[in-house]
């Protein structure tokens, strides 16, 4: 952290390829001081004839490919790292938030997101699981969780007072009823209009360090930032954060110190229409990484940094 993120380089995600079972692709990198070790692509096999359940789309592909991301993730964590973990939709998190819970148990999440994605399989209105990985999730909604094929190896393991939302502005009827039903802590749109996003961090900090300092789960959909940055990604929603507020986040949660795994999806460069937008969209995801590993807008430099001799 203290020497800044030289050294942080990502990968640029290729515009074409193949689309294993409805992700774009994953990349785990850990970030250590800075020091980036590549855990590489989770491949998946092909899951032929995967009809859906109800309206559930994909459930079996779905469903192994993370259970394989799960396994990675707590594999890195079992390292001793912090994960990065490069999406593909957001149903990856399901994968990541399961892998990371099983090798630190207590964790609080912290959701930045146009979208609550916490429907269940019954309320959804799409039967897209990428507005649905909540729900796996989260102890209270465990008895609302139909039974899925694939899915038998998730097991709940984050309490609703641990999660926060950040950047909500597409939220539907019955996820708000969730919401409000569990008490989740969200900061919408709205509240980040009316506190400002420095209230809105010093805020979530408070409220997920007020009783023990747990590490930190991010889960930043790219689609939180208003689509006039970020347009390449598949469900872009008008009145979103700005580039500033989308990195101010970061460098508020980097400095706790405690950010323990992130997920960055929704990037999605086949949704760019020109290459500005894809390039805008890329290069705020990156920006967005490197806030939290210790990117500082007025500059950084090494802890043993030596000023040249005359
Ligand atoms: N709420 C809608 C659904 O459940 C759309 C949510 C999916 N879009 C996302 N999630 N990008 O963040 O289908
Ligand atoms: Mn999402
Ligand atoms: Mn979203």
């Amino acid at each position: 952290h203290q020497s800044g993120p030289r050294g942080l380089e990502l990968h640029r995600p290729a515009r074409r390829g193949p689309e294993p079972a409805g992700f774009l692709f994953y990349l785990l990198i850990v970030a250590n001081c800075c020091a980036v070790k590549d855990y590489g692509n989770v491949t998946f096999e092909e899951v032929a004839n995967d009809e859906p359940i109800g309206n559930v789309k994909r459930p079996r592909a779905v469903g192994s490919a993370n259970q394989r991301l799960s396994a990675a993730v707590h594999a890195v964590k079992n390292d001793g790292h912090t994960c990065v973990m490069l999406g593909g939709d957001h149903s990856l998190a399901i994968g990541s938030i399961q892998g990371h819970a099983a090798a630190k148990k207590d964790l609080s999440v912290v959701w930045v997101d146009a979208h609550a994605d916490i429907n269940t399989p019954l309320t959804s209105p799409t039967g897209n699981i990428h507005g649905q990985p909540m729900s796996y999730l989260i102890h209270e909604l465990h008895s609302k969780i139909p039974v899925l094929p694939n899915f038998s190896w998730i097991k709940p393991c984050v309490s609703a007072k641990d999660i926060v939302y950040i950047g909500l502005r597409d939220v539907d009827p019955e996820e708000h009823h969730i919401l409000t039903l569990l008490g989740i802590k969200g900061y919408s749109m709205t509240e980040v209009d009316r506190l400002g996003i420095s209230k809105v961090m010093e805020e979530t900090c408070d409220y997920i360090f007020s009783k023990v300092k747990k590490p930190i789960h991010l889960s930043y959909d790219i689609d939180a930032l208003d689509p006039s940055i970020s347009p390449a990604t598949g469900t872009p929603v008008v009145g979103g954060l700005t580039y500033r507020e989308g990195v101010y986040i970061t460098e508020h949660i980097c400095q706790t110190g405690m950010l323990s795994a992130m997920d960055m999806v929704e990037v999605n460069p086949k949704r760019g229409r020109t290459e500005d937008e894809i390039s805008s969209t890329v290069n705020a995801a990156v920006d967005l990484i490197r806030g939290c590993f210790g990117k500082l807008r007025e500059g950084n430099h090494p802890a043993d940094y030596k000023m040249p001799l005359p």
